[in-house]
């Protein structure tokens, strides 16, 4: 019997709530490789969440090569600027070109007419390519999730040319920033012959002959009604209450990140340490409470960052623990959501500080889910979210351990009536431009509402 789960990360978070809103079919890898019975799984699933869902079956070794292999050691650590943790294997084009067409197919044989193909991410760059290989001629779109890295990185890619011309195959491309969306069309002016576009408007068009290609930024977001409703259930409020008691007299400084390099884990964990070192009077007044969520096991950087953190924070708690004080309380495993919420609520500050992240939703979950109007959002210069989100927060380099630890303090012995100040304009402009707000955007864009 199989249980059907969604999968963690931003991506799920922000599309779920609008699929259950909209209605509409969800087409994915399901994560196992046995089928038995799997499609009536998904079926009832379906039922259960409000839109169809439908597999695509893939081998160990297809997602070896395409999965881990060509999206998260070639795709991932390009698009984060990290080009020296790149293996570009050849053997993993070749099967990310055969998956993405594997996914094309099963695209295929369930669009109707009128349908609009709505691809996500780094995984499926070459679906409408392989659809328009296939005949298929529904209008598609597709949102990249992560950052695009500017020009001089982006030629590192083996595959550069093939990747962008397969990506122009879209009608309407999606970026998380200008910045992003820049990058895309700087590159596309300097590896394709006799393009033209206006890059002046937040979508700009490049005109072709076969065809017009849109190009825009479409900040995402998180459904901020729902995450400001749930931290205020009394549940969690209880929850909070208990967590705040339970380290009398101190502020909790949150993280929650995916076990990733791009999160900058050891960065920050350098920081608090040098906060600790320089700011003696933060000892035993904070506790740093450090989720960090498990992915892409099977990638030995991953493991090898994981023992990283590890080996920091217990150096960390080693040299500064005091009686009934830890610094640093670290999680490895996915909180359920109310637990998550309550930590939320419970903490004084928030410190994201990715060394570059598509957007990074966790910064604005926080600030969703901050009811009581008290957090500090501390947020590294190099999220998406930073864009947005710079008036409120406090941004710092998160190369900068000094300054980083700075921020800890600032944020530390920021005044009530800051805090509230800050978090309202946090909130307000994320209640503004929330999910709904950036599917209605991208869609509107697209011409299909
Ligand atoms: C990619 C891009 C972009 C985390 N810990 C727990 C938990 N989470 C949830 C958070 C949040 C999600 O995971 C993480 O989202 P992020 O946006 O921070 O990061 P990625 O997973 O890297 O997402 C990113 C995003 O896509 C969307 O476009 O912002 O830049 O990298 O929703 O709440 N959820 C639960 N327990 C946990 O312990 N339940």
């Amino acid at each position: 019997m199989w249980q059907v789960e969604a999968s963690g990360g931003g991506l799920v978070t922000a599309l779920e709530p609008v699929l259950r809103q909209k209605g509409g079919l969800w087409i994915g890898w399901p994560g196992v490789y046995e089928d038995g019975g799997l499609e009536q799984a998904l079926a009832a699933k379906g039922v259960e969440a409000g839109y169809a869902l439908k597999g695509v079956n893939l081998t160990e070794e297809e997602v070896g090569d395409y999965y881990y292999g060509f999206s998260n050691e070639i795709l991932w650590p390009l698009f984060h600027d990290l080009q020296n943790l790149c293996n570009f294997d050849p053997a993993y084009w070749n099967v990310y070109k055969e998956v993405n067409a594997k996914f094309a197919q099963v695209i295929a044989r369930n669009v109707s007419r009128l349908d609009y193909i709505w691809v996500q991410d780094y995984h499926l760059l070459l679906v409408a390519k392989e659809l328009r290989n296939l005949k298929v001629r529904n209008k598609t779109g597709f949102f990249l999730h992560t950052p695009f890295p500017p020009l001089d990185i982006f030629l590192k890619l083996p595959w550069r040319r093939q990747v962008l011309q397969a990506m122009m195959e879209y009608d309407l491309l999606g970026f998380q920033t200008a910045r992003d969306r820049n990058n895309f069309l700087q590159c596309v002016e300097s590896l394709i012959k006799g393009v033209q576009h206006d890059a002046r408007r937040q979508v700009s068009t490049i005109a072709r002959p076969e065809r017009e290609l849109k190009v825009g930024s479409f900040p995402i977001s998180i459904d901020f009604g729902q995450f400001a409703r749930d931290a205020s259930q009394e549940l969690v409020a209880q929850r909070a209450w208990d967590l705040c008691q339970a380290v009398p007299d101190r502020q909790i400084i949150l993280g929650v990140d995916r076990l990733d390099y791009s999160k900058g884990l050891p960065q920050k964990l350098q920081a608090f340490r040098y906060a600790l070192e320089q700011y003696t009077d933060l000892q035993e007044k904070v506790t740093l409470v450090q989720v960090v969520v498990p992915s892409r096991e099977d990638i030995p950087e991953y493991q090898e960052l994981r023992e990283e953190v590890e080996g920091l924070v217990s150096e960390i708690n080693g040299r500064f623990s005091r009686w009934a004080w830890v610094p640093v309380h670290y999680m490895y495993r996915n909180l359920p959501r109310m637990e998550l919420l309550a930590y939320y609520r419970a903490a004084a500050i928030a410190l994201v500080t990715p060394l570059k992240d598509g957007m990074n939703l966790v910064a604005k979950e926080y600030c969703a889910a901050n009811v009581d109007r008290n957090g500090v959002l501390i947020l590294s210069e190099f999220a998406g979210a930073a864009v947005q989100l710079r008036g409120g927060s406090l941004l710092v380099n998160p190369y900068d351990v000094e300054s980083t630890a700075q921020a800890i303090y600032q944020a530390f012995i920021m005044n009530t009536n800051e805090r509230r100040s800050r978090m309202k304009r946090l909130r307000s402009s994320i209640r503004a431009r929330d999910i709904y707000w950036w599917v209605d955007f991208f869609l509107r864009e697209a011409r299909v509402t």
